[in-house]
């Protein structure tokens, strides 16, 4: 069973109060989509943030034309999955909307990349009404920042539309999480909490082999939490399931790497090839031309990518 530093460290600090990490599963190779697809991992996933205020991206594809461009410009680039949101959760000032401004939002750019986009879509939301209109336009993935817990229609949806789901830890809502970036131990309950989702989602039908956990970096996390969780990935891909990891531009990055354009993004780069090292399947990025290029040289170092195999 791998054990990580983080756990062997503070498991004599904690006084043997965590639990042993469950035993260890290797993650799937690849997630096979009710349709048929597969996305073969190590993969990227490629934002479109088709709101006015996302940290990161914000006001630049609300504009269904550039959404669509940008999405394709993301698939010539080597996306795997394209992740459609129209609900901003940037940490301070995030703006609570009513769900038919959501809908407004997605479902013109849904319509019009269901039919062009070959690469399957994911809906980044927490609401079961955006998510089956998403499913409806052909999307494949439901991406909920709330691991289905903000809409009882959710998980049965899920269940009933054979979509993956992205269960992502997070403490209160999209507009006030900072607020609870508080633990005696980040790393433990945050490997709990998405055990606990992922067997919900089981029990609600949803099966196993098309649930990915995200240990959501700083949803309601400092940069500490952020790199703890970062570090301790073995105890999170203990559970079984592939991890995605989105550091893409955050906020812990740019203290760290700078702010700047290029520091944010080799700052992200660095974070998303250690992660994909760690054993991460999936990195959702904004650039996806460098997501593609940490993922690439982290999977042929780590043997990941069999052509780069030194037996092959
Ligand atoms: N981060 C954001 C939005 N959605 N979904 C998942 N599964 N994981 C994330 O880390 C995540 C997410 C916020 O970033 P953005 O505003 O730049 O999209």
């Amino acid at each position: 069973m791998r054990r990580s530093r983080i756990q062997s460290k503070s498991s004599s600090n904690d006084r043997g109060s965590r639990k042993r990490a469950p035993q260890f599963l290797p993650a799937p190779a690849n997630l096979k989509l009710a349709d048929g697809r597969i996305i073969k991992f190590p993969a990227v996933m490629g934002v479109l943030n088709v709101t006015p205020d996302s940290f990161s991206d914000g006001g630049r594809y609300l504009d269904p034309n550039r959404a669509v461009e940008h999405a394709l410009a993301m698939e010539a680039a080597g996306a795997d999955v394209i992740d459609v949101g129209g609900e901003s959760s940037r940490p301070v000032g995030a703006v609570e909307i009513p769900v038919e401004v959501e809908l407004a939002r997605v479902t013109p750019v849904l319509a019009r990349l269901g039919k062009r986009l070959r690469v399957p879509i994911s809906i980044d939301t927490r609401r079961a009404e955006v998510a089956r209109v998403a499913f409806e336009s052909g999307a494949a993935i439901i991406n909920d920042i709330t691991a289905l817990g903000h809409d009882c229609e959710m998980a049965p949806l899920a269940a009933r539309t054979k979509c993956a789901v992205v269960l992502m830890h997070m403490r209160g809502g999209p507009a006030n999480h900072i607020a609870f970036a508080r633990y005696r131990d980040v790393v433990r309950e945050v490997v709990e909490y998405l055990d606990a989702r992922a067997r919900f989602a089981a029990t609600a039908g949803v099966a196993r082999a098309r649930i990915i956990v995200d240990p959501g970096l700083g949803f309601a996390k400092t940069a500490q939490h952020n790199l703890k969780l970062l570090a301790a990935l073995p105890d999170l891909l203990a559970l079984g399931y592939p991890v995605l990891v989105g550091a893409s531009r955050k906020t812990f990055v740019a203290r760290i790497a700078g702010a700047g354009e290029r520091e944010l993004e080799f700052g992200t780069a660095a974070a998303n090839a250690l992660a994909i090292a760690a054993g991460a399947s999936i990195v959702r990025v904004h650039d996806v031309g460098a997501g593609v290029a940490a993922m690439r040289m982290a999977a042929a170092m780590t043997g990941r990518d069999r052509r780069f195999r030194r037996d092959a």
